[in-house]
């Protein structure tokens, strides 16, 4: 479908657009009444920018990534789909990869934009990892309270062949900060975690708040489905809120493996942090005609209450 077609089955005035992005990809510009704005690649139905009203772009896409067919994209939110990671696929597996289908726009409630994405199995895809799947990919600009401050992203995996399949998906979110020196993540205190540094070994996390002096690499089973990341730099809050995906991921890769990622700045490791939200740890299996559905919601708040953190969430707004 070219630009003129999409735009003009999915286009929404003022909501929805799909224009020309890096590299001549296809790229979905959405809009809220209160400012905040998001970008969304067909490529990967990778989501490339999210800024609040104001203009404060709040993830993280590094100056030497990638735009082009077959090649991730650095930063933003990755979708990963099948495999997390390294393994018989390419690096984090298929979804990311691929170009995806455009197939619904809607301004829903609490006047939210959201635009829905496809991928199916394809000959090529069957080639590498032979299952029938069809992802369904959602992001809500937006929400139903009328707040423009939050980014829902819903992901759902059908087995639409008749074999059974293992996966592990994930969003593996990008958010950009000042300097990560000065950020904390903020409620993982007694979740066990792997750490992909130490040979995996796997231990409980006995810090309250999560500070960064190397390299991180850690696979969080089973945390809450609350925590936050907090930016002592800018004096503000980044909260995560997960349903069905039982894991975190936090990673920096600090300076050495930064100078390793050709499409990642040297330096540019202080202006990360990777939190990210999935069935990461263990895969799960699906079964013929069954579904499975995961949802992150970020939400940009600076007035996140300690109440929060003990899972009393209360959002007095930005
Ligand atoms: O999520 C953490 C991680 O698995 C790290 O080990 C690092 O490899 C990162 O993902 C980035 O992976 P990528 O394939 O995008 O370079």
């Amino acid at each position: 479908m070219t630009l003129q077609e999409m735009n003009a089955r999915f286009g929404r005035e003022g909501r929805v657009a799909v224009v020309e992005g890096r590299n001549g990809l296809p790229k979905i510009q959405l809009s809220h009444p209160g400012g905040a704005k998001a970008e969304v690649y067909l490529h990967g139905a990778h989501v490339t920018s999210w800024k609040a009203a104001g203009d404060r772009e709040l993830f993280f896409i590094s100056k030497e990534s990638h735009f082009e067919a077959g090649k991730p994209i650095r930063g933003g939110i990755p979708v990963i789909f099948p495999q997390f990671g390294g393994g018989p696929l390419p690096q984090h597996g298929l979804a990311r990869i691929n170009s995806w289908t455009l197939t619904e726009s809607s301004v829903g409630r609490g006047s939210s934009t959201c635009v829905t994405l496809k991928l199916c199995d394809t000959e090529a895809t069957r080639a590498l990892w032979p299952f029938a799947f069809d992802l369904t990919y959602q992001v809500v600009l937006g929400d139903t309270y009328n707040m423009d401050n939050a980014l829902t992203l819903i992901m759902t995996v059908k087995n639409s062949g008749d074999k059974a399949f293992p996966f592990k998906a994930a969003l593996h979110t990008y958010f950009g900060l000042p300097d990560i020196r000065r950020a904390a993540v903020l409620g993982l205190t007694g979740v066990t975690y792997v750490d992909s540094l130490r040979n995996n070994v796997r231990e409980p996390e006995k810090r309250p708040e999560i500070f960064f002096e190397r390299e991180t690499d850690r696979i969080y089973c089973a945390g809450p489905d609350r925590v936050a990341i907090r930016d002592d730099a800018r004096n503000c809050f980044m909260a995560i809120e997960k349903d069905g995906m039982p894991d975190y991921v936090v990673w920096n890769p600090w300076i050495d493996k930064a100078k390793r990622m050709p499409d990642f700045g040297d330096d540019e490791w202080p202006f990360m942090l990777c939190v990210e939200t999935g069935i990461i740890d263990a895969p799960r299996d699906l079964k013929p005609g069954e579904s499975w559905t995961g949802r992150t919601t970020l939400r940009d708040t600076t007035a996140l209450t300690p109440l929060w953190l003990e899972r009393k969430w209360e959002f007095k707004g930005r």
